[in-house]
């Protein structure tokens, strides 16, 4: 680890320079990417490319984790979500397309031990597969934060989120159509986990009715991720339990 830089970007441009001969790439193709490259930084994109990537880094991260599995955090996360009074419901438009959803569950530790007070963050995309603060949105909808109770129990009350296409109107759009990749993600609710003395959770559920649960464009599904919602009345509900991870104990500079 003596030039961390060398060792990756070395390692970059090593693997590069293999594909363009492996690959036999021409300077038509070249300037076709350096074209793209500046395109996707002109339209914002990189967020959204750089997400793709994310699901490694993320694995990487929390391999030898005890508790639940987690997944990435995604684009869309933005801090300074209200906490949400009773009855816990996000906060939607009054004419909200999709189902009503109840989500119900528990916080522990990986032991076991129930973690009242700890914060739920969750956050989705409306039914047309917006989020707010990156769309025409109002600010604010469906973003909240719950806290546990005792025995570490919470309750939400939300709306089925749809399908999300990334935008495929733009640069990002034609490179995956380029490659005959559809712009999907399954139908998903984000949620950050937090309570003192953990690791913080980030996750996402996804709906076990959803399309694309197998083919991710960002790779974000594991199994233990999909939540099978039964009908309960006039909504559909599902629980689920976190387990939490003990803080990891900061190694003393050497
Ligand atoms: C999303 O909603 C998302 O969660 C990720 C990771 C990438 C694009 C859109
Ligand atoms: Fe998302």
């Amino acid at each position: 680890m003596d030039n961390r830089g060398e060792q990756v970007v070395g390692e970059l441009r090593r693997r590069i320079t293999a594909l363009v001969a492996d690959c036999g790439i021409t300077y038509d193709e070249y300037q076709t990417a350096t074209q793209w490259l500046i395109e996707v930084g002109e339209a914002g994109e990189w967020p959204l490319v750089i997400a793709l990537f994310e699901h490694a880094v993320e694995q990487q991260a929390h391999k030898d984790r005890v508790g639940s599995q987690g997944t990435i955090l995604g684009p869309f996360y933005l801090p300074g979500a209200p906490v949400l009074p009773p009855p816990y419901e996000l906060p939607r438009r009054p004419d909200e397309k999709g189902e009503r959803l109840l989500v119900t569950g528990r916080v522990l530790s990986a032991d076991g031990t129930p973690l009242p007070g700890a914060v739920l963050d969750v956050w989705q995309s409306d039914a047309d597969g917006l989020y707010s603060g990156f769309s025409a949105l109002p600010a604010g909808i469906l973003r909240g934060k719950v806290i546990t109770g005792p025995e570490g129990r919470f309750e939400l009350r939300t709306i089925t989120p749809a399908p999300y296409t990334v935008p495929h109107d733009g640069p990002f759009g034609r490179l995956l159509a380029a490659c005959g990749w559809h712009p999907w993600r399954p139908a998903h609710i984000h949620v950050m986990v937090t309570a003192g003395q953990h690791e913080p959770l980030v996750t996402q559920l996804f709906l076990d009715s959803s399309d694309y649960l197998d083919s991710d464009v960002a790779g974000a599904v594991k199994d233990s991720l999909i939540v099978h919602p039964h009908r309960q009345g006039d909504q559909l509900a599902f629980d689920y339990e976190f387990r939490l991870d003990p803080a990891r104990t900061a190694v003393p500079a050497a």
